[in-house]
Parts: C-alpha cells; structure tokens; sequence
C-alpha cells in the first residue's frame, strides 16, 4: 500500500457562502452549520486501502480539490478493517475512513461531499450552486442505487474473484450484465442531453462513478460501456481526468 501525501492544509479559515436557498437546504442537512469551518485548517487523514474502490472515490475527490493529506493504509489482508483502532473510526468496519481534527467519517460519497461543500474554492468545483444541485443530487443517487450494486458485483466476480483464485460465478455475472445494460441505456439518453451526468461540468455525480468503471474496463463488460456511443465518450472523458491518473498511478 502506497503513501500517498502528507502536508497541513494551508489555510486558517474558510467562510462557508451558500446563498441560494436550496443550497443552502441541502448544505445544512449535510454539512453541520454555516460558521466559519475552523476544522478545515486541521490535517486530513484518509484511512482505506489503495484497491479499495470506495477508498479511490476519496482521493478521486481530494486530487480534484488539490487538498494534501495523509493517507493511512489499512491492512485487509489481516482483518485491521475488523479490530480497533480501526472500528472507532468505522464500527461497519469498512474502508475508508477520514478524520480532520475531531471529525471522523466514513461512507465514501459522504467524504466527498464534506469535502465538495467545504472546500468550494480549491480545485474543481465538484458540487453545482443553487437548483441545479438537486439535479446533482438525482444522478449521485443513481450511481448509488442503480449503477454501484451491480457494477461492484460485476467487478467482484470478473476482476477480484479471479485476483484472489476463487471460481466466477457466471450465472451472477449474466444477470449483472443484463441489468447494468439496462441502467447504461439509461445514462446514454441523460448523457445525449447532457455531457456529464449532473450538468455541463464534471462534477461528484461523474466523479463517484470512476472506480467501478475503471475496473470494469479491464473486463469483459467494457464492451457494455462501449457500445452506446454517449456512454463511452463520457468514460473516455473522466478517466482521463489528471485526479484520477493520480489515484490509479499507486496501483501501478
Ligand atoms: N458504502 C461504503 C462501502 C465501503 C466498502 O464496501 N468498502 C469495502 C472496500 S471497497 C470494504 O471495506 N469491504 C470489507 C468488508 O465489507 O468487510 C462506502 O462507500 O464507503
């Protein structure tokens, strides 16, 4: 497992804006209030695994944001995931996990949004002000409900199964394809409209894809991303991102 950067963030404090209503709704419901986020001067701290595809969403995020950080390696090899001091960060023990000061998180698309909507002015924005972010919001979903359960289960039976040498279970790999092809008609109409999911720019809706269509592009099933012209000219776009060469360059 690689280590990937340390540093202090560079700044004593950052006025959180958020002015029009809705954002202002949503920021409130995800992000604790609207006072200065003094935590925000503290050194971010990314426990997970390198191949960890939940893991690369965060530092997928932290690239785009240039943010420097400390990553932890967790060892799954040998269950750390599984025993303190590991548990008090995530008691699901899963990877990743993310401390700044006293903050402690885990669930890697709500990292993300911590970090989109408070460090609105580094890097790439990410996140979308005003209505448009609810929009945002709908294709974040999707990719959790709709793309994630099946991509992982497809990556989980064509790339890791065969990684660790247990037997791919083809029946399960049909059934996924079948309905990852379903949802990728789907993401063809909206991106035939729309160049990336949330909007006219890159942004987390796009972003919390790029692990699990990464390792699906090493399998059989590229061939479903391939074959709908949208799709593939959007996939083409975001792994090509500068932030996710960097992520994908420690597994080399
Ligand atoms: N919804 C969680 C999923 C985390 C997750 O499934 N992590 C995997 C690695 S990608 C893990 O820790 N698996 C070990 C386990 O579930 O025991 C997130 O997005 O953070």
């Amino acid at each position: 497992m690689a280590f990937v950067g340390r540093a202090v963030v560079e700044r004593n404090h950052l006025i959180y804006h958020c002015p029009p209503p809705l954002h202002r709704h949503l920021c409130a419901q995800l992000f604790l209030d609207q006072t200065p986020f003094k935590k925000m001067a503290e050194i971010i701290k990314v426990h997970g695994s390198a191949l960890s595809t939940a893991t690369q969403r965060v530092l997928a995020c932290l690239h785009e944001k240039e943010l420097e950080f400390e990553f932890i390696p967790v060892n799954m090899a040998v269950g750390e995931h599984k025993k303190e001091p590991f548990l008090a960060l995530n008691p699901f023990g899963q990877v990743p996990a993310f401390e700044q000061g006293d903050l402690k998180l885990f669930e890697s698309r709500a990292i993300t949004q911590y970090i989109a909507h408070g460090y609105t002015d580094k890097g790439t924005p990410l996140v979308i002000p005003g209505k448009q972010m609810a929009t945002l919001s709908v294709w974040m979903e999707v990719e959790a409900h709709q793309f994630d359960p099946v991509a992982s289960k497809l990556n989980w039976e064509l790339l890791f199964k065969p990684m660790f040498g247990i037997p791919t279970d083809n029946a399960a790999v049909e059934e996924n394809e079948a309905k990852l092809g379903k949802v990728l008609d789907i993401y063809e109409s909206r991106l035939a409209q729309s160049k990336y999911l949330g909007g006219d720019v890159f942004t987390l809706a796009d972003l919390h894809h790029l692990p699990n269509i990464s390792g699906a592009m090493r399998t059989q099933v590229k061939k479903l991303f391939d074959s709908r012209p949208h799709v593939s000219a959007w996939v083409a776009d975001i792994t090509s991102r500068t932030a996710w060469a960097k992520v994908v360059a420690v597994n080399k």
